[in-house]
């Protein structure tokens, strides 16, 4: 263990939700990783601070459906500040919900208020804009669909076909009508979306250079009449998104844009399965799809979390 771990007594943190999904985001105490680009700064994270990232968004301080939020000083010199996303089993290129929690977040410190705010992240430079009901609206990175009608046979769940698209994270969409996208589902969906998951990495279906499929999306019929269509998210790990997925809605329109079914400027509304929405819609800029996410975050708690050095657990549990 480093010096700077060893040395950490306490971290401060701001939670909020995003249209359900939660956020919690490093705003002291835990020391700056050293690196000149954000994707250097979370290689740092990943490298020498791994054992915080477990401390602060899993058990026993956190549960799996966390996603944390480090703030650092920017990199670009349009951006505010900097921020790097990870969760219970690693780091996100950009998060959508946690985007727009950070956004809120920024307000309750006092350090912005409504109006334009650049935030670099690993997977680029995003902009966000505070309207003064609170509500926010993230310009993402660029989206695109890298394969399409990916037909894998996946045991325990049969012949499942989808495209492969990149919103800020990887994600492999599909639809699965004889499975409705239900709460009282999410066990079988987990487990069929894990099941789909593991089977792309076995068959080596992969995003671009080779980056992991780690975000398994389905697609249904939407329960509200202001919504396009409805969604489930199996996150990274062993967790599912709560709200309707900012990455993964801009991989949608994406998808949905390359197949003529999206134009520039028409809204997408998508419904999470906890009945959450986000309002989306791309503008094509030199060839290139952007995507936009409407949604709204509250911040809940702020808190210190304690690192006592004789509580076994103060790093979370043992990896198993
Ligand atoms: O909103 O982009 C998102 C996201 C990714 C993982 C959880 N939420």
């Amino acid at each position: 263990m480093t010096t700077a771990l060893r040395d950490v007594r306490a971290i401060e943190i701001i939670d909020s939700h995003t249209e359900g999904e939660p956020t919690r985001v490093v705003v002291g105490g835990w020391p700056q990783p050293p690196g000149a680009t954000m994707a250097a700064r979370r290689e740092a994270l990943r490298r020498d601070f791994d054992m915080l990232r477990r401390a602060v968004v899993c058990e026993p301080r956190g549960h799996d459906a966390i996603v944390g939020a480090l703030l650092t000083p920017p990199v670009s010199s349009a951006a505010l500040a900097g921020v790097v996303f990870f969760n219970d089993v690693g780091y996100l290129g950009m998060c959508g919900h946690g985007l727009i929690g950070v956004v809120r977040t920024l307000e309750h410190l006092g350090r912005i208020g409504p109006g334009s705010v650049c935030i670099d992240t690993p997977a680029g430079t995003v902009r966000a804009e505070l309207a003064p009901d609170g509500a926010v609206t993230v310009e993402n990175v660029i989206a695109f669909r890298h394969l399409s009608d990916v037909k894998v046979e996946v045991p325990g769940v049969g012949l499942v076909r989808g495209d492969v698209a990149y919103g800020g994270n990887w994600f492999f969409l599909t639809e699965l009508p004889d499975l409705p996208l239900e709460l009282a589902n999410v066990r079988e969906l987990l487990r069929v979306t894990t099941a789909i998951r593991d089977t792309l990495r076995a068959r080596g279906i992969t995003g671009a250079d080779g980056a992991m499929v780690d975000h398994i999306e389905l697609f249904g019929a939407p329960r509200r009449a202001d919504a396009d269509s409805r969604n489930f998210v199996l996150c990274p790990g062993a967790a599912f998104d709560r709200s309707p997925c900012g990455t993964g809605t801009s991989a949608k329109m994406a998808t949905l844009y390359a197949r003529g079914a999206l134009a520039p400027g028409e809204r997408w509304h998508q419904e999470s399965i906890t009945g959450s929405l986000f309002t989306g819609w791309i503008e094509e800029r030199n060839g290139a799809v952007v995507p936009y996410i409407q949604g709204r975050a509250f911040v809940t708690s702020r808190a210190t979390l304690f690192f006592d050095p004789h509580d076994p657990f103060r790093f979370g549990f043992p990896e198993s």
